[in-house]
Parts: structure tokens; C-alpha cells; sequence
């Protein structure tokens, strides 16, 4: 069951040299494939489009403001079960429950700074890739 999935490097994990150790886990996993990737900024109206469901939680303000600090790698992988594996190599929200050996587990202290963000089904992906790479065919 081949896939695509939307994965943000956030700014955090730009900011402290860690596209190449993130991405190399992804890279790393049999047969799947970057099928695009883009460092970029973001601004608010993509932001606001992404995280839209969190609009009006009291995290959402800050969220934003943090993804908007700095630039972001963003990138489409493409392979078997990548929504379900990337989700996993990510590890849950909070990096301090993340098990080590995760990606937020092994690297992340602090809940919003989490460093990856990765599409949570088949439908968020094919939303969140319209935003973010909406020329893919
Ligand atoms: P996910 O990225 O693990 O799917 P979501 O619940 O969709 O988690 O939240 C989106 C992002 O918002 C998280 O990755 C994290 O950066 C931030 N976030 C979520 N909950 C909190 C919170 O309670 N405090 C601060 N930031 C949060």
C-alpha cells in the first residue's frame, strides 16, 4: 500500500543542524522516497490552513508564531505505510513521553518545539500536500 505523506522539519530542528539526521532516518527505511522537498518560511495564511484544527486552543497562538521563526524543510515521502512508519520514527506529540530512539524522543525537551510534523491519516495527507505542494501531480 503505497503512500504519500506531508513531513515539516520545524524550525527547531533547522536551527540545530538536524535536517540531515532527520531526514536520514526517513531515507533510511526500505523503499521509501522523497518525491519532493523545499526549505521555506512560512507565512501566517498557509499556517492558519495547516493548523487550522487548533484554532482557538490556547497553544495555537504561540504555534504559530513558532513555526513562522525560521525556515522549515518541508518534504513528500512517498512508500509503503509512510503515514502509519513516519508517525512512528516521529514518536507522540510530548517528546518527553516519546520513546527514545523516536525522533522527538531522542532530540526534544519541549512539546511545541517537537522538531517533525507528520500527516495522521490518509485524509490529512491528501489535505495537507494541496497546501504545502499543490503542483504534485
Ligand atoms: P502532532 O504534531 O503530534 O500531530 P497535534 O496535536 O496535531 O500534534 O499538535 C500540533 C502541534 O502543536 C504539535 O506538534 C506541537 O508542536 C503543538 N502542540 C500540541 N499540543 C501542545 C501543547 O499542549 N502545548 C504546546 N504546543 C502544543
Amino acid at each position: 500500500m503505497s503512500q504519500r505523506t506531508l513531513v515539516l522539519l520545524k524550525p527547531d530542528a533547522v536551527r540545530r543542524g538536524l535536517i540531515g539526521e532527520i531526514i536520514g532516518r526517513i531515507e533510511r527505511k526500505a523503499g521509501w522516497t522523497i518525491a519532493a522537498m523545499e526549505l521555506r518560511t512560512l507565512g501566517q495564511d498557509t499556517l492558519e490552513q495547516h493548523y487550522g484544527e487548533h484554532q482557538g486552543k490556547p497553544f495555537y497562538e504561540p504555534l504559530v508564531a513558532f513555526m513562522k521563526s525560521g525556515p522549515v524543510v518541508a518534504l513528500v515521502v512517498e512508500g509503503e505505510r509512510v503515514i502509519e512508519g513516519v508517525r512512528r520514527l516521529a514518536g507522540p506529540t510530548d517528546p518527553i513521553a516519546a520513546e527514545p530512539g523516536s525522533i522527538r524522543g531522542d532530540f526534544g525537551t519541549i512539546v511545541r518545539e517537537n522538531l517533525i510534523h507528520a500527516s495522521d491519516s490518509e485524509e490529512s495527507a491528501i489535505r495537507e500536500l494541496k497546501i504545502f505542494f499543490p503542483g504534485l501531480s
